[in-house]
């Protein structure tokens, strides 16, 4: 593979920031959009934009069959039954929150039991603690181990027939574990409990294959696979679709309407109220083309090597603590600790090197919590980043402790 061509893809990494080469290392909070992307938004925008579903004209029809051409090509990415699973959403966060305000409201009752991790990032624990909160249901976690795994004596214990749902993380924004979710969802499914798999950080990171993994749902936020803001994908068995109520009420879910009453469609569209985000879901379509091009193998591979490179090199740094596995088989950003530095100074320190890290708690206050850390700093990659980028890095975090100390 050639890295460096693909590299070029991506205009924005080719920028001076604070008079030093950007190197761009928060792909974990957003990925950057490579040209085709870029492009397919604004050939939209100039030449197909109308509503979809709605007019029986030449534009509307280019805009409605653009984007349920993106229904299936998101199926196929991540390995779905069938396009009508595929429920297009704002991304990682709303759908866990559609789970958790449809089918979540319909099967949870007192004294049921809502099982997540020790290191889930808030979007998946707040909405099931307002879940629990709504319907007297218990929220449990799998506790997290010094090493950054689950703790699987735990999972026997907790992951019992009370449990009505099992929510978990693929791969964590803040350790890089990755939880072995086929595994997982194979020991939900022996004592019947339906599974949520929070893929914000495993979409574009690794092949998808809903129907391997064995989960109920699967949700991922486009902007984290080189797709745009604002547009992310809920996967659910079809089977469990069906039974589950309406969460947003408008245009484009109904059937019929009277002020009595109204009828609802089928899923997808049950679930996709009001005038959707059409150039996302366009936008989205290119960066799986664009993915599957380079081919989510070849990204894995290429990212599973600049992690442990980092990892390794990394180690160097006299006063570092790095969370989460500490090699081997881990997602590509590595949080760490420096005894000299705050994470925020530190993350201050690299910006004025042409750096771009992030720093603090990463959504996942729990887990912080767990490891004694007010915060960390996150230097997270993607396949457009290079060995040369760690190195400067690592060059960085040296100056730093000679600068903060
Ligand atoms: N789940 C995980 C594991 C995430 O990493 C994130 C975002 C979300 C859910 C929420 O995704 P959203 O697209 O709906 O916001 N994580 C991060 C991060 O690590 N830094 O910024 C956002």
């Amino acid at each position: 593979m050639d890295w460096h061509r693909i590299r070029s893809d991506f205009p924005i990494l080719d920028q001076q920031v604070q008079g030093h080469p950007l190197v761009y290392l928060d792909s974990a909070a957003t990925s950057q959009k490579p040209r085709t992307v870029i492009q397919a938004l604004s050939h939209y925008y100039e030449r197909d934009n109308s509503n979809v579903h709605r007019a029986l004209h030449e534009l509307s029809a280019r805009a409605t069959d653009a984007f349920e051409v993106a229904r299936k090509k998101a199926a196929h990415f991540i390995g779905a039954a069938s396009e009508n699973e595929i429920i297009f959403t704002r991304g990682t966060t709303e759908g866990i929150n559609l789970v958790a305000n449809t089918w979540g409201t319909q099967n949870l009752r007192q004294g049921d039991v809502i099982l997540v991790t020790g290191m889930e990032h808030h979007s998946n624990l707040v909405p099931w603690q307002l879940l629990a909160q709504r319907t007297g249901a218990v929220l449990k976690h799998i506790p997290v181990l010094d090493d950054g795994t689950l703790d699987n004596e735990a999972i026997d214990t907790l992951l019992t027939e009370q449990v009505k749902l099992f929510a978990f993380v693929h791969i964590s924004n803040s350790l890089g574990t990755i939880n072995p979710a086929r595994e997982l969802c194979a020991r939900a499914k022996a004592v019947g409990v339906v599974t949520l798999v929070d893929g914000a950080q495993s979409a574009g990171h690794m092949p998808i294959d809903v129907q391997d993994l064995g989960c109920d749902f699967f949700v991922l936020s486009g902007h984290k696979m080189c797709g745009p803001t604002g547009i992310g994908v809920l996967y659910g068995r079809m089977a469990l679709l069906e039974t589950m109520p309406p969460w947003h009420g408008g245009g484009e879910m109904i059937l019929s309407v009277s002020f009595e009453t109204s009828s609802y469609k089928p899923p997808p569209h049950r679930f996709e109220a009001g005038t959707p985000n059409i150039a996302g879901v366009i936008g989205l379509a290119a960066a799986i083309d664009y993915l599957e091009g380079i081919g989510l193998e070849n990204i894995q591979r290429h990212d599973h090597n600049l992690a442990n490179y980092a990892v390794q090199r990394m180690s160097e740094v006299p006063g570092i603590r790095i969370l989460g596995p500490q090699s081997g088989h881990r997602g590509s950003l590595v949080a760490f600790h420096l005894d000299f530095a705050h994470p925020h100074d530190l993350v201050e320190f690299a910006n004025s090197h042409g750096i771009a890290m992030r720093g603090g708690h990463h959504c996942t206050q729990p887990l912080m919590k767990r490891f004694k850390v007010p915060g960390t700093t996150r230097a997270s990659f993607y396949f457009y980043n290079t060995l040369e980028e760690i190195n400067r890095l690592v060059e960085v975090l040296f100056a730093a402790r000679a600068f903060f100390t």
